[in-house]
């Protein structure tokens, strides 16, 4: 049994101008691909060729000589929550229970929306930037770097933005910043994010 490509949520032109259909059909078929063809290589005729992702990333996360399948199987796993993490007309209004959350926790939407984008600058170097409950059930920004990710740890993501270069460059240059101020203000699944909360335990 060999892990397959997730197809996109949406069509590769549906979050356009927001994210090209270039950058979506490169970084669906040609990155994330990537991960998928070289895990299934990597498992071949081991134990993970019968395990989840989630079991794989579970129990390999922290092995060094399980170090290439974490990080395959972990971006396998962060770039499908990534896709799910985006829809066509994102961001927007929050559904009202995640939004009372945010402000709750964050002060205000505003407030939220500006750690996001400091959250996602802070991150040297490749990573992730995540939308977690964390221990205590508060809601939290986290950043994580390379392929590591809040399922690791045992917390619960409701949303992701992928921060490595080749997630930006094509549409942004070098600009960061402005990358994760259109993913939050115009890509965001917050539908997504609030049904994730209603999972969270
Ligand atoms: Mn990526």
């Amino acid at each position: 049994m060999a892990f397959e490509l997730s197809p996109l949520p949406s069509a590769a032109d549906a979050l356009a101008p927001y994210m090209s259909a270039q950058h979506v059909q490169i970084h669906h078929g040609k990155h994330h691909a990537k991960y998928v063809e070289t895990l299934n290589t990597l498992v071949e005729g081991k134990p993970e060729a019968n395990q989840s992702l989630e079991e794989i990333i579970v129990n390999s996360v922290g092995k060094d000589d399980k170090a290439k399948i974490f990080n395959n199987a972990a971006q396998i796993w962060n770039h499908d929550f990534f896709w799910l993490s985006m829809k066509p007309q994102g961001g927007g209004s929050i559904p009202t229970a995640l939004e009372q959350r945010i402000i709750a926790d964050f002060g205000s939407v505003d407030d939220f929306k500006a750690k996001f984008v400091e959250t996602g600058v802070a991150q040297f170097g490749s990573g992730w930037v995540w939308l977690v409950v964390d221990s205590s059930g508060k809601l939290a920004l986290e950043k994580t770097g390379n392929a590591d990710l809040p399922l690791a740890h045992g917390k619960h993501a409701l949303f992701t933005c992928d921060v490595w270069e080749h997630a930006y460059y094509l549409d942004f240059q070098n600009r960061r910043p402005d990358f994760l101020k259109n993913f939050i203000d115009h890509l965001v699944n917050w539908e997504f994010a609030a049904e994730r909360l209603t999972q969270a335990k």
